[in-house]
């Protein structure tokens, strides 16, 4: 997270750490007591074995507790050239008990509309090249597909698709999220409405951050939550 501030975990409960290979990866978001959801690009050809996910930690590094994962599965229409669908749902080896550091966010049923304020968390480059130790947030403006796509603005609707949405970077070294964010959550008015996505570098006036929304992807969550 680029320009954001120090977040203790009891305030963002559903916050974890995806970790391969012992190492913080990406972020991910509690759904249930056996579910995360993470992007699908954090995910996409590795190895079960060797996922693990940190909760109830402020620190990606250390604390909380760190649990293996039994299976995920990445969405069927997830694809590396533009990220789109950039979505997928794991289950862990042992259920969590829940509490005041662990605990699961309601998805939103609807996109969140243009202007609406939204929070991202995550454990992301603060700068280039450097992790931030301890979780970070940042409130974001939420800006419309048509602005993100734009080309003045933003990427191109080969870039955006339907299942997408964005962040407005409105003045350079502003807040955005950042590599390792990815696969983290997007909250507003106390929903998951985004996961992260990508984004051209982090933090750059006319280069939006992109989320997978998870409204649009709510059915596919629920079904594959169910099925993995
Ligand atoms: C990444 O590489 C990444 N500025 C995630 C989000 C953004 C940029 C990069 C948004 O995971």
């Amino acid at each position: 997270i680029m320009g954001g501030q120090d977040q203790v975990i009891r305030n963002a409960p559903w916050q974890v750490s995806i970790q391969i290979c012992a190492r913080h990866e990406c972020g991910g978001v509690i759904y249930s007591k056996e579910i995360v959801i993470t992007a699908g690009h954090c995910l996409h050809e590795k190895s079960v074995t060797l996922i693990k996910v940190r909760v109830g930690a402020e620190h990606h590094n250390y604390g909380g507790t760190l649990v293996p994962v039994a299976a995920y599965k990445v969405h069927e229409q997830f694809e590396t050239r533009f990220l789109h669908y950039d979505i997928a749902v794991l289950r862990l080896s042992t259920p969590l008990t829940f509490g005041l550091s662990i605990r699961a966010i309601n998805l939103a049923r609807e996109s969140p509309a243009s202007g609406t304020t939204a929070t991202v968390t995550g454990w992301g480059y603060t700068e280039v090249g450097a992790l931030a130790d301890n979780l970070q947030t940042v409130k974001l403006s939420i800006i419309d597909r048509g602005e993100c796509a734009s080309d003045e603005y933003g990427y191109g609707w080969d870039f955006v698709g339907e299942e997408t949405i964005c962040t407005a970077n409105t003045v350079d070294g502003g807040g955005d999220a950042c590599t390792g964010d990815s696969g983290g959550p997007l909250v507003a008015n106390h929903l998951l409405v985004g996961i992260v996505s990508w984004g051209y570098r982090c933090g750059e006036v006319n280069y939006p951050g992109v989320y997978a929304d998870v409204a649009v992807l709510r059915p596919w969550i629920v079904k594959a939550a169910n099925a993995i």
